[in-house]
């Protein structure tokens, strides 16, 4: 705690709590910008982490700082990641309580970071015997991998997570760990096919083409430039091959930890350099239909998916649709064929991303018979607002907002609880819950996905512009909908006939309309996933499977299964233990040392911070049971020092008492005492720091009076 309390001398104050005006947006924002100058990147609202993204190394991740903070009280050093950590991993090991970590912030906060920094802590806290040392580095060596597939360069995140992560470490009842589960929510796959200007495709096409031997290059059929690739060329971005190549080393010896034989490692990477054939698939109009032009390029990409050069131009130029038990086969137009080409390439690298969380549960998988316990944490893709918004950025902005429903509901709720609990009056705070944006995306029956579903499920044409004809219909009245036709003149102005625009809790996001039923229908041709599931590579057979063509049943659409993998994952959350870790991004340029008061102010707003330091303070700011408040304070009442002769309640009260202080400076709760400003602790603080310094010389003088 004496480290705490000298947070006043370090630069700024490690919790915000301790604040003078706690209600002062500006002040709370000073602190992180001398902090963050200071290369002091954490600072905490009470228990809650704020980090600041430092876009630069800092010494402050090796073996030191794991000892700094293993096994110690997390308000009595300095706040950083692994104290949040450790604090969580305490009260898993010692009662066996579930944990869980949510990490939130905008695109590029430094979330994945946070992530792995938690990951290596508990790694170097846990006991090394060999088995649990085998888990570890499966633990460690998941995130390359899925970063290789699932993460990508965009204009906000040189290596932004295109899929949400939720990963649960599973502890034997000594606290090691002993396996993992990981559960993935909605990958980017529109990547696969196009990127804006300035982004890349999943960094493992780059990683592959850099990095493989010469040897792999040849039987894949490739050459080393991602140039020659339309779906590596499109976002014009140059990179670096030998930091590319790096990382292919680092995957590659990943997989070999986790167990992939060499056949399987081999089969991903005839996958990954299929989808590179496809992409540069071309035809060209004949007649009414399309014929293939690119004929070596076919021949190799049919080779490597298992099938004959026959059947894979057929299922790219003609289309089979079943019709009361008969089949008829029709051509494609041109267009058809390039939406059927690229609509496979997204299928099948999806899919083997499936595949591949699938494999590394079975490799993380103990076979620990007592009860697990367990430690989740969520890495999420950050809120993001692109120059074009579609339907990704729609699923992935509806993703945040439920967290922050979770964030707000949970650190009211549990700090309500504790005043509940210790039987202090509350005052209500107000602050916007979010609530009401999610029910505008997902209630049933009025929600946008409930209309985009019967949009989607409707006979007759249905199309990306009757669906917003009826959004505009039903949600115009709706406060957090805008409507190009009932909005106000200059609004109107901005916003063309193919957008909506919502009022997000992290800010307003225009959304194009284009793509929305089909990205939402999700389906494939019968011919592409009957040509593909008869590949001879094992891994296309078991992820592409014969019997899905017997199913009559339409599968739920794209948004709706996203939809339940969320609510599902907030249950699982809420029966969690949690611990947060608010990110913020100091500026737009992904830049060290440049905060930009503006833009950390807009998230300092949005993530509700202030609100939460106002509940945290209104509230009171310190909170210490009895025991242990009076046992570094009794020296300072004759009745408490040296020893209180009573209940450890009685002994504060008199003490507080003695000090000067009432009703208005602190309040009894059942087995803590609650004390509303920090001043009042400081003062208590520094008259306990004279009193040691008096006892301390009066023991001085009786040893020289010897
Ligand atoms: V996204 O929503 O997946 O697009 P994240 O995950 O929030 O985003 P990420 O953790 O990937 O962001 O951080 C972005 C970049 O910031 C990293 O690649 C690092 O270069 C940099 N970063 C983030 N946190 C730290 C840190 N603690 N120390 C140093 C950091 N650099
Ligand atoms: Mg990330």
């Amino acid at each position: 705690m004496e480290n705490y309390l000298e947070s006043r001398d370090t630069i700024g104050v490690n919790d915000a709590v301790l604040l003078n005006d706690t209600s002062n947006r500006a002040d709370f924002i000073e602190n992180l910008k001398k902090r963050f100058k200071g290369d002091i990147i954490y600072t905490y609202i009470g228990p809650v982490l704020i980090s600041v993204n430092p876009y630069k190394d800092l010494p402050i991740y090796g073996a030191d700082y794991v000892k700094k903070y293993h096994n110690v009280n997390f308000i009595e050093v300095a706040p950083h990641v692994f104290g949040l950590t450790d604090n969580a991993y305490r009260q898993l090991k010692e009662e066996k309580r579930d944990q869980c970590i949510l990490i939130a912030g905008e695109s590029g906060s430094g979330k994945t970071e946070a992530s792995k920094k938690i990951l290596q802590y508990i790694a170097s806290v846990s006991k090394n015997f060999p088995t649990v040392e085998s888990t570890k580095d499966k633990l460690l060596k998941s995130n390359p991998l899925l970063e290789a597939f699932g993460n990508a360069q965009t204009n906000r995140n040189d290596n932004s997570s295109r899929f949400g992560k939720y990963m649960d470490i599973e502890f034997d009842f000594r606290g090691n760990p002993i396996g993992g589960h990981i559960l993935k929510y909605l990958l980017e796959k529109s990547r696969v096919v196009v990127q804006s200007t300035g982004e890349r495709n999943f960094h493992v096409f780059y990683q592959l083409l850099a990095g493989c031997d010469d040897s792999v290059l040849e039987k894949l059929q490739l050459s080393r430039s991602p140039s020659d690739y339309h779906y590596l060329k499109q976002g014009n971005v140059k990179s670096s091959s030998s930091e590319d190549a790096k990382q292919f080393e680092i995957v590659s010896s990943a997989m070999d930890t986790l167990g992939f034989e060499s056949k399987e490692k081999h089969e991903v990477l005839q996958i990954v350099a299929a989808v590179l054939h496809v992409g540069n698939v071309q035809f060209k109009q004949d007649g009414n239909h399309a014929k293939v032009t690119t004929h070596d390029v076919i021949a190799s990409a049919s080779k490597l998916l298992g099938c004959t050069v026959e059947k894979l131009t057929k299922a790219f130029t003609f289309k089979t649709i079943e019709a009361r038990g008969d089949f008829v086969t029709s051509p494609l137009s041109h267009e058809q064929s390039l939406y059927a080409r690229d609509a496979l390439a997204k299928a099948i690298y999806e899919r083997l991303f499936s595949w591949l969380v699938g494999r590394l549960n079975d490799s993380l998988k103990s076979n620990y018979e007592d009860r697990k316990t367990l430690m989740g944490i969520l890495d999420i893709y950050g809120f993001e607002i692109f120059e074009a918004n579609s339907f990704e950025q729609f699923c992935i902005n509806y993703c945040n907002e439920k967290l922050q429903q979770l964030f707000i509901e949970l650190t009211l709720k549990s700090e309500q609880e504790e005043y509940r609990r210790e039987g202090i009056e509350w005052e209500h705070i107000e602050y916007f819950n979010n609530k009401v944006i999610c029910d505008l995306i997902e209630e049933k029956h009025k929600g946008i996905i409930s209309i985009l579903d019967e949009e989607c499920l409707r006979p007759g044409e249905p199309s990306d512009f009757s669906f917003l004809e009826k959004m505009d219909k039903s949600l115009s009245t709706h406060p957090h909908y805008i409507s190009h036709k009932k909005a106000t003149n200059a609004v109107r102005k901005s916003l063309t006939r193919d957008e909506f625009r919502l009022d997000h809790y992290a800010g307003t996001v225009t959304y194009k309309v284009h793509g929305f039923l089909d990205k939402n229908n999700d389906l494939l041709f019968r011919d592409l996933k009957e040509t593909i599931g008869q590949s001879t590579n094992n891994i296309l057979q078991s992820i592409f499977p014969l019997s899905e063509l017997q199913r009559k049943k339409r599968p739920d659409t794209a948004a709706t299964q996203f939809k339940q993998s969320l609510n599902q994952l907030m249950d699982i959350l809420m029966s969690k233990e949690p611990s947060y870790i608010r990110c913020i991004k100091p500026n737009e340029f992904k830049k060290s040392a440049v905060f930009e008061l503006e833009i950390v102010d807009h998230q300092v707003k949005y993530l509700g911070l202030m609100e939460n330091l106002r509940v945290r303070r209104a509230g009171f700011a310190y909170r210490r049971t009895y025991d242990t408040f009076l046992e570094r304070y009794k020296s300072l009442c004759p009745k408490t020092w040296p020893k209180f002769q009573g209940t450890d309640r009685d002994g504060v009260y008199v003490l507080m008492k003695h000090l000067g202080y009432n009703q208005d400076h602190f309040r009894m709760g059942k087995s803590k005492i609650f004390i509303r400003h920090a001043q009042t602790l400081f003062a208590i603080e520094d008259r306990f720091q004279l009193r040691k310094r008096e006892l301390v010389s009066k023991i001085k003088a009786r040893w020289r009076g010897q």
